[in-house]
């Protein structure tokens, strides 16, 4: 790296301790030197500069009160990182290890995801550091109420358009919502990933999981090759693991092993999902509670063990840095030939080399899970049309959506003299337009 290593000093020396941020950043502004040194005008109007500087961060106080009367105080985030091509839109994560940090290398990666998706959505994430496990529905709803009351000051559907990501899914979405509708005294699309009742977009819920394996199934095919047959192996057991193991199953593999950040199960026989979707979804269980209904399976403590399981394809979808470098030589020695990002940054620099080094089929995270946040979107236009498409319409356009996101990154690899590196094309393919737009729009 040469044009862009003064801008990666820059931000490793103004954002201390924010080790994610930073690895995000790094990982893009290598892919995009052969873009800068192309495009000396974007050089000098500080595109580089510009993008990885969030346009603003929000950070505020969560105050609640549990079921016992005791009060607790939360840190409430949202990162406005890049409002180029559209509204900020990226999800909500409320997870212990939440800090600004974690926070800003999601914003980041989204302006790019949400890039490469061909909708018009800028780039933004947001959350707390408070921890849902264990807490009752009505302090949910207290957390939620007190989240809202701040955030409502931010956003609103034409400027900023959370959702769900970590710790959030339709409970707390409908909590949030409620609490805008009452401030704001506007039914609006505020949020994605309501109910359906009340605006949500049929196929968000499935969205992520279903579009990692529609992207995984391209690269795939591209090699004569398909999930027909394949044994698959998905981490987490949460949102984007349970319809990754529908729709791999779906598409003809057997998805094997699931996990939480407790253990893992193996169940050699192929995951029954209606027990899974029970447990995690209506009872809210550990994982572990699969053995009560399948004693025959196997559970192990420690969710890392999971890659040591052999498999054809890898699906890591539970959180960042989750699968390294020891994880990644184990699986290629085991044959495994695709691995796809359902999580954001699962897989640390060093796996990823790893898998490239080894022609394992890699779909990078801003184009694997890209499936999302794109339905997000069509959430958004059903509700400025106030209209509803059918299932079956949203997953053909969330089909067609990431059969573009596949040619884009393997078209901008190939231009880049990288095929086959997604990880490349797919942040070149994001930046373009993103790039293009800021330029077109001034010093802003
Ligand atoms: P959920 O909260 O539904 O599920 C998260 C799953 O990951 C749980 O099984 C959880 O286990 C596990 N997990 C979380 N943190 C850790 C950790 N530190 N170590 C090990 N396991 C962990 O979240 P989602 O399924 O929505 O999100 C999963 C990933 O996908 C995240 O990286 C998210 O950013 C990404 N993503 C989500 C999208 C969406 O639409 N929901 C879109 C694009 C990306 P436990 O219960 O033990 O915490
Ligand atoms: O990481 C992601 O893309 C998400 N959590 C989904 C964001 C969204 O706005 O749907």
């Amino acid at each position: 790296m040469k044009i862009l290593a003064p801008i990666l000093e820059d931000v490793l020396k103004r954002n201390p301790n924010e080790p994610e941020f930073h690895q995000a950043v790094k990982e893009v502004l290598e892919s995009l030197e052969p873009v800068a040194q192309k495009n000396p005008k974007w050089v000098e109007a500080g595109i580089f500069d510009r993008i990885v500087e969030p346009e603003r961060q929000i950070m505020f106080r969560v105050p609640w009160v549990d079921d016992a009367g005791k009060v607790h105080v939360n840190r409430g985030f949202r990162v406005q990182f890049n409002s180029a091509i559209g509204p900020y839109k990226g999800g909500l994560r409320f997870h212990p290890s939440v800090n600004l940090g974690i926070i800003k290398f999601l914003g980041f990666e989204q302006i790019l995801k949400n890039s490469l998706t061909g909708l018009p959505i800028g780039g933004g994430k947001g959350g707390s550091d408070f921890d849902p496990k264990g807490k009752s529905d009505n302090e949910i709803m207290r957390f939620c109420q007190s989240f809202m009351t701040e955030l409502c000051k931010h956003i609103g559907p034409d400027t900023d358009v959370p959702a769900g990501d970590i710790g959030v899914g339709g409970r707390e979405i409908g909590y949030m919502y409620g609490q805008y509708k009452r401030i704001r005294n506007e039914f609006t699309g505020v949020l994605t990933g309501k109910g359906l009742t009340y605006g949500g977009s049929l196929a968000r819920t499935e969205a992520t999981g279903y579009g990692m394996c529609y992207f995984v199934e391209a690269m795939l095919k591209a090699k004569g090759n398909s999930f027909q047959g394949k044994t698959v192996v998905i981490s987490g057991s949460g949102n984007v693991a349970i319809y990754g193991c529908e729709k791999a199953t779906q598409l003809g593999g057997k998805v094997v092993a699931l996990s939480d950040s407790n253990g893992y199960i193996y169940h050699k026989e192929g995951i029954d999902l209606a027990a899974v979707k029970r447990i995690k979804e209506v009872e809210r269980k550990r994982i572990q509670a699969y053995l009560e209904v399948h004693p025959e399976a196997e559970y192990h403590e420690g969710c890392a063990g999971i890659w040591n399981i052999p498999c054809d394809i890898a699906l890591p979808s539970a959180t960042q840095n989750e699968l390294n470098e020891e994880a990644a030589k184990t699986l290629v020695k085991n044959g495994c030939i695709a691995v796809g990002e359902g999580a954001n940054m699962p897989c640390t620099p060093e796996a990823v080399e790893v898998f490239l080094q080894n022609k394992v089929l890699f779909g990078p995270a801003k184009a694997a899970n890209a499936g999302g946040v794109a339905t997000s979107a069509l959430e958004m236009s059903q509700n400025s049309m106030r209209y509803s498409w059918t299932f079956e319409e949203v997953d053909a356009k969330l089909q067609s959506i990431m059969a573009n996101i596949y040619k884009n990154a393997s078209e901008a690899a190939k231009e880049y003299g990288v095929e086959d590196n997604y990880v490349v094309g797919a942040n070149i393919a994001g930046f373009l337009k993103v790039a293009e737009t800021m330029y077109a729009q001034g010093i802003i």
